[in-house]
């Protein structure tokens, strides 16, 4: 089964919508096969975000993901990665499309409420980041 990372980013944590966002991806019929709550750290944030190191926004970025505490989930299900991306919607709620996460809760395109990894690869790195193999359970 492909697997995808998914954060709960600190406005969505702030406002109470992590449980609201869980449930509206099982409700695309993927399995949360892993949970935690954390407070990532500079060092995590920079390495989850270092596709963005040349980006202006990358500073900024770094130092909203690590403000607070999140959720970093792992969801498991037939195309998992597609699945939740649409789910989401476009990364400035602005932009995304009625009924997405992002459109719903996002606040704005740095606020936007949850991350989803963009292919296998990075959500086998993204995973690997946050999880020990032994952390994530099929069921
Ligand atoms: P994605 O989260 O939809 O994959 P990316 O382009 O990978 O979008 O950007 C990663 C994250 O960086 C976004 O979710 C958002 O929080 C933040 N971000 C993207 N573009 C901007 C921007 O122009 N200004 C501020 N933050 C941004
Ligand atoms: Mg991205």
């Amino acid at each position: 089964m492909e697997r995808s990372l998914v954060l709960i980013k600190p406005d969505a944590m702030q406002r109470g919508l992590d449980s609201a966002i869980i449930a509206r991806l099982e409700g695309e019929g993927l399995k949360l096969v892993a949970f935690k709550r954390l407070q990532m750290d500079k060092a995590l944030a920079q390495k989850h975000y270092a596709i963005h190191k040349d980006k202006p926004f990358f500073q900024g970025l770094v130092d909203y993901i690590s403000s607070a505490p999140i959720v970093a989930a792992v969801f498991a299900g037939e195309n998992a990665i597609a699945v939740i991306r649409k789910a989401m919607g476009a990364t400035d709620p602005a932009k995304a499309e009625a009924g997405t996460i992002r459109a719903d809760f996002g606040l704005n395109i740095e606020h936007n409420a949850v991350h989803g990894s963009d292919s296998v690869e990075t959500a086998g790195k993204e995973i690997g980041l946050f999880f020990n193999e032994d952390e994530i359970g099929d069921y």
